[in-house]
């Protein structure tokens, strides 16, 4: 139940109108309800620092492939010889966080915003800037120009997956809401399957053949070693963290639209289809001679290799304790050691209940997105874990969530510090804990002050308590949780391996 949605709201020409605090935020809430909605989300900013100061947006929509508009005014070009102020070229600005960046002029304005959100939804989807300049006709909206991928015939791929006698699947993002016919075919195939961070809940995560994340590091290498046969499905080569691709096994790529093959080194076939007429299908061609229960039995280990103790409150059972609470509802989580844990744990059986930026991977990420997915699915909770670090990039939006008496719980892993920069520093390096380490904030304090309840715990008693008393209130909550940071250490460890892969 939403308590006061639509407060404070304004509809105009059917578009709902939510003012955020940032230009950045806003971006994300945009192109968070663009991907949950089915459609392009629209941002407005001003001239000059509006443009400048949605970049991060802008990163954020293309690389994790999140279908945004953005539309700013500009300097007229008959204006602009004697108008320095706020003038930037914001083409030319935006130009490499778009996939298309162009001036909205007088000609064909409406077909040219048609073809702007269109262009913003077509796989992959992406950011697309408008520039408004009513002295010049307008630039005409155009598709960049993907490079074909090296495709092989249906037939080689077909004897490829045929031959395969342990074949583990990856779902990534561009394949994550396939849903029903998705699961269907790889439960009839029998195979260990792996989801990426962005399609997290691609097959149900209660279902035997779920052998748990793809990150693109160490956690998933003692299954992926014993493979003969590596079949990505819509998996984008932007999720996982750089880093070699170690195994043996051939690769096959079933996608629908071009992707960058490198990462996955030489042995790598890209087949590009529909994937309900023709993907799904090809999959039906594979066989497994795993045993059974392989997919239970690899995430049952991985759990077990991040189950590090700590003397305090550890933030393994902050996400527990959540899910125990509500069960499998939306959840936003941002960048940060808290991230490994979080998505780690979580179990999901549905796409698009986790939203995380795994392809820009941006801290600021989990509130603008925890707004969005309330806006966009009324009804429900939606959880927010965040850094103190990440939710201190965009606090105001607190207030956001407020006027808005949006549903989110928003659940800070306090730890006054940026724990994964620290888990990841050299011990003989520069900076020391200078460099990441804040004074504590008080950001229940905060949040008060914006008008949301809010409380500040430190043990796991008092947690459990207020998520229920959080969960019990249906209103926009924030939980200031005192973690002990002190496992980051032997969870990144376990996923990402001592040499401690960067992202
Ligand atoms: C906007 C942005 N700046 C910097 C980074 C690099 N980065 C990744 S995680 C991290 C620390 C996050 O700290 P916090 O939000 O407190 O989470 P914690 O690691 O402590 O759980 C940083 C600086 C990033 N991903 N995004
Ligand atoms: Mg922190």
């Amino acid at each position: 139940m939403v308590q006061g949605a639509g407060k404070r709201r304004h509809v105009y020409l059917g578009i709902d109108f939510v003012l955020a605090h940032t230009e950045s935020a806003a971006c994300v809430m945009a192109a968070v309800h663009g991907r949950l909605a089915g459609t392009a989300g629209a941002a407005v900013v001003t001239r000059g620092p509006g443009v400048t100061s949605a970049a991060n947006g802008l990163a954020q929509a293309s690389l994790d492939r999140y279908p945004l508009l953005l539309l700013s005014d500009g300097v007229p070009q008959d204006q602009a010889a004697r108008t320095a102020h706020q003038r930037l070229d914001q083409v030319a600005t935006t130009a490499p966080l778009t996939r298309w960046s162009g001036r909205l002029g007088h000609a064909t304005p409406y077909k040219d915003v048609m073809a702007a959100a269109a262009l913003a939804r077509r796989p992959p989807a992406g950011a697309v800037h408008l520039t408004l300049d009513p002295s010049v006709p307008g630039d005409p909206v155009h598709e960049p120009v993907d490079a074909p991928g090296p495709g092989h015939g249906a037939g080689d791929v077909r004897a490829a997956l045929a031959r395969a006698q342990r074949p583990v699947v990856v779902v990534g993002l561009d394949a994550a809401d396939l849903g029903a016919p998705l699961h269907a075919v790889l439960e009839q195939v029998g195979c260990p399957v792996l989801t990426t961070y962005q399609a997290k809940g691609a097959v149900p995560e209660s279902w035997q053949g779920y052998a748990g994340l793809f990150t693109g590091a160490r956690i998933e290498a003692a299954l992926l070693e014993q493979a003969d046969l590596v079949v990505g499905v819509g998996l984008d080569p932007v999720e996982p963290v750089p880093g070699p691709w170690p195994y043996e096994a051939d690769v096959v790529l079933l996608h629908r639209h071009p992707v960058d093959t490198a990462y996955f080194g030489g042995r790598v076939t890209l087949h590009l289809g529909d994937y309900e007429t023709l993907l799904l299908p090809l999959l039906g061609h594979l066989a497994s001679t795993w045993p059974v229960g392989t997919g239970t039995r690899t995430l049952a280990a991985r759990h077990k290799a991040l189950d590090a103790s700590a003397p305090g409150l550890r933030p393994h059972d902050v996400v527990r304790a959540v899910q125990e609470e509500l069960g499998d509802v939306p959840v936003t989580v941002d960048a940060g050691a808290h991230m490994l844990v979080a998505m780690e744990l979580w179990r999901t059986d549905r796409p698009g209940q986790v939203l995380i930026s795994n392809g820009l991977a941006t801290m600021g990420f989990a509130l603008p997105a925890a707004i969005a997915a309330a806006l966009a699915r009324p009804d429900r909770h939606v959880v927010c874990f965040t850094g103190d670090g990440g939710l201190g990039m965009v606090l105001a939006e607190l207030e956001t969530v407020v006027r808005l008496g949006l549903p989110v719980v928003v659940v800070v892993f306090d730890d006054a510090a940026l724990s994964l920069i620290a888990a990841k520093q050299q011990p003989d390096g520069h900076g020391g804990t200078a460099a990441v380490q804040y004074r504590s904030i008080d950001f229940a304090a905060v949040a008060a002050a914006c008008g949301m309840r809010a409380e500040r715990v430190h043990d796991l008693p008092g947690y459990e308590r207020a998520l229920h008393v959080a969960f019990g209130s249906g209103g926009p909550t924030l939980l200031d949780v005192a973690v002990d940071p002190s496992a980051y250490g032997a969870v990144l460890d376990a996923i990402r391996g001592p040499r401690r892969i960067s992202s």
